[in-house]
């Protein structure tokens, strides 16, 4: 049997992308140096589109695909994948939840710890040489304090695990509370807000979501309050953020994920109560394998006519 073609939009861990080009006719679209030529010539043949979350694919590409059956998302959030234009042609899509729960859910905990006990500032007053001066002043606890969590799905649920084990008091804001789970629930962003200490986006993204940490969510989490964000840059107004941040109606931020990633707003280097990473929630060797076989398995049980492991549509 010939094997099928598929599309890939964006390089990923080279041991996985090596195995994908064993088990199927893999075209690069990156490396094309006329991307319109190349889909005109390749794009009737290609019958799945292999991209990362960051990627996606929009209906744009998709239309340049008349044969496409399903694509397969490298990560878990499907914000950029058109899914009304592949429902609309009953095109499949998968992504690749749980195996990077735990790496992501650490990350938060990680971005919370650094904010709050100023682990980068503390780094950098060690090897100024600023502490033979002065030691470095005073941090934030976490222990005892109260985390509010913004979508309680599987990363945020592994998030209220592990504050648990910060002796961290837990509530979360969902659309509607979840069953079989006893933190308090709140409707809304803003009373969340306006009750904890540190306030960590763990929501998956749609269009809906845009902005939805907005100026009065901040002035609710008020100037002892922190925000992290590990979920998707849409879901907070960035320019209502850097106001806060400038400001100090907010304490600090940790974020993993912007807008316009990787050119982020150039405005939050200048800001010392920041702690900044590049979209690397998921950016261990261990996930990353796991990621790259599942999103594999998805097209294999496509293509050998079995259930998908983890269908979106
Ligand atoms: C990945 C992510 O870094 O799973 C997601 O939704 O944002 C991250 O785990 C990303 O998908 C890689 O492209």
């Amino acid at each position: 049997m010939r094997k099928p073609e598929v599309l890939l939009t964006g390089t990923y861990i080279e041991e996985e992308m090596a195995i994908l080009e064993r088990q199927f006719v893999v075209h690069r679209l990156w490396e094309a140096s006329d991307a319109p030529e190349f889909l005109a010539e390749v794009g009737p043949r290609i019958r799945a589109i292999a991209t990362r979350g960051d990627l996606g694919a929009d209906a744009a590409l998709m239309r340049e695909l008349p044969n496409l059956e399903i694509v397969v998302c490298f990560g878990v959030g499907v914000d950029a994948i058109d899914l009304e234009h592949a429902r609309a042609r009953g095109i499949r899509v998968t992504n690749t939840p749980d195996v990077l729960t735990a790496d992501v859910a650490d990350m938060g905990m990680a971005l919370l710890l650094a904010t709050a006990r100023r682990i980068p500032a503390g780094d950098h007053h060690v090897r100024s040489g600023a502490w033979i001066q002065a030691p470095m002043p005073l941090t934030t606890s976490i222990s005892g304090k109260h985390l509010g969590i913004l979508g309680l799905g599987r990363v945020g649920q592994a998030v209220a695990r592990r504050a648990a084990g910060f002796d961290m008091r837990v509530s979360y804001c969902n659309p509607r509370p979840r069953q079989g789970i006893a933190l308090p629930w709140y409707p809304d962003a803003v009373s969340l807000a306006a009750e904890v200490d540190f306030l960590m986006v763990c929501a998956s993204a749609d269009a809906s979501m845009r902005g939805l940490v907005n100026a009065p969510v901040l002035d609710a989490l008020g100037p002892k309050g922190t925000l992290i964000n590990i979920a998707r840059g849409l879901i907070v107004d960035e320019a209502a953020l850097l106001q806060a941040l400038r400001t100090r109606s907010i304490a600090a931020a940790g974020l993993d994920v912007f807008l316009n990633e990787p050119g982020i707003d150039p405005a939050f280097i200048e800001l010392d109560n920041v702690v900044l990473q590049p979209h690397n929630a998921s950016g261990t060797v261990e996930t990353r394998s796991a990621i790259g076989r599942l999103m594999r398995e998805n097209l294999l049980a496509h293509f050998s006519g079995q259930d998908l492991p983890t269908p979106v549509i």
